[in-house]
């Protein structure tokens, strides 16, 4: 069946929408679209899935109170168990839809990864440890959380001037590459220019690259595993040494649960989450000389 392209002049005739408004559909990730040139185009079928999507239901329309739209918890918790169950399956299209609705739901890219795909990859873990599911169903369900999470995080990358650059890593001996990336996502969402460095970088890597660096912000060391934590230690001590002073360094990541441990480790700050990670930064941000200067 053929599957036309549309221009979005076209997508805001067909739902009766002002262009701005469909514009504002692509660019929150509510419609999948994609640019050509200097223009945005989406497919007949994403618009008639929107369009379905709105006409579900609501809590609104059905009188139920907001956790069971999809938006409060009970909706996130019902979502993250559709996506482990296609994870489960290796069924990255199915994958991709239950993302895709969620964020028709209401979720912006922040609750995706943090209320939906993260508690489906930490139930799967729980799964494995439990034996029940196969180590490589677990490792598929990496890689296709790491390709959905690229494909729709790159929708909601800010576009125009940047807030300057964000170092993302995990040290020596760290895997678990998807955490530190899901958090560069996010923090790329907002406008940083982020390098996501991946997993295993010995200290002095990290501080070269570090030193690279022109308009450095901050620099985020992740770790999943509390027996990389001394390889976390010395990282932020190489990093100190090669970024400007009042450079602030964050250590973050499952296996870093308090300031005090943060401290520990050579940390400036520790955060119990991301958006407060993204405030930090912002503060940060404002506070820091001009790099010319
Ligand atoms: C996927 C996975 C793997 C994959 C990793 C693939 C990849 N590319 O990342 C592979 C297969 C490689 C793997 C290997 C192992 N894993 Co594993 N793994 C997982 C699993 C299922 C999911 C991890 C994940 O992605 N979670 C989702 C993320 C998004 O959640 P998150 O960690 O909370 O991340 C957030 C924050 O931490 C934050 N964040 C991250 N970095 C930073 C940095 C800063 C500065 C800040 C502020 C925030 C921040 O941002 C994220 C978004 O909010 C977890 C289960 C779980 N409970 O998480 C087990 C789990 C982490 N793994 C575990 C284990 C034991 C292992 C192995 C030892 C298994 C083995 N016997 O070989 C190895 C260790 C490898 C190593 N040395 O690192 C245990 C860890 C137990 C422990 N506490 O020690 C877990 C908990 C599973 C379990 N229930 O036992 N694993």
């Amino acid at each position: 069946m053929i599957d036309p392209d549309l221009s979005l002049h076209e997508v805001a005739a067909m739902l009766h929408v002002h262009y701005y408004t469909a514009y504002g559909y692509v660019r929150k990730g509510l419609l999948p679209g994609w640019k050509k040139g200097r223009s945005w185009w989406v497919k007949r079928s994403a618009v008639e899935d929107f369009v379905s999507r709105k006409a579900a239901p609501t809590a609104a329309s059905v009188g139920t109170d907001a956790s069971t739209t999809g938006r409060g918890r009970r909706g996130s918790a019902e979502w993250a168990e559709r996506l482990e169950a296609r994870l489960i399956d290796g069924d990255e299209a199915g994958a991709r839809k239950v993302l895709e609705s969620a964020l028709g739901s209401g979720h912006d890219l922040m609750r995706l990864f943090l209320d939906v795909l993260s508690p489906a990859m930490a139930s799967i873990g729980a799964r494995w440890r439990a034996g029940e599911l196969d180590i490589y169903v677990e490792h598929r369900a990496s890689i296709l959380c790491l390709g959905l999470m690229h494909q729709i995080g790159s929708r909601f990358v800010r576009r125009g001037v940047s807030k300057g650059e964000v170092l993302m890593g995990a040290p020596t001996g760290e895997q678990h590459g998807l955490p530190v990336t899901m958090a560069a996502i996010l923090v790329r969402s907002e406008g940083w220019a982020v390098h996501d460095l991946g997993v295993g970088i010995p200290p002095a890597d990290f501080a070269s690259a570090a030193r690279r660096c022109d308009d450095l912000v901050a620099v985020c060391v992740g770790v999943t595993m509390p027996a990389v934590l001394p390889a976390a230690r010395e990282t932020t001590t190489a990093v100190r040494g090669a970024v400007r002073q009042g450079t602030p360094v964050f250590v973050g990541g499952a296996a870093v649960t308090g300031v005090d441990q943060a401290r520990d480790l050579g940390a400036d700050h520790w955060t119990s989450g991301m958006p407060q990670l993204i405030e930090l930064l912002h503060l940060h941000a404002r506070r820091r000389p001009h790099p010319e200067t």
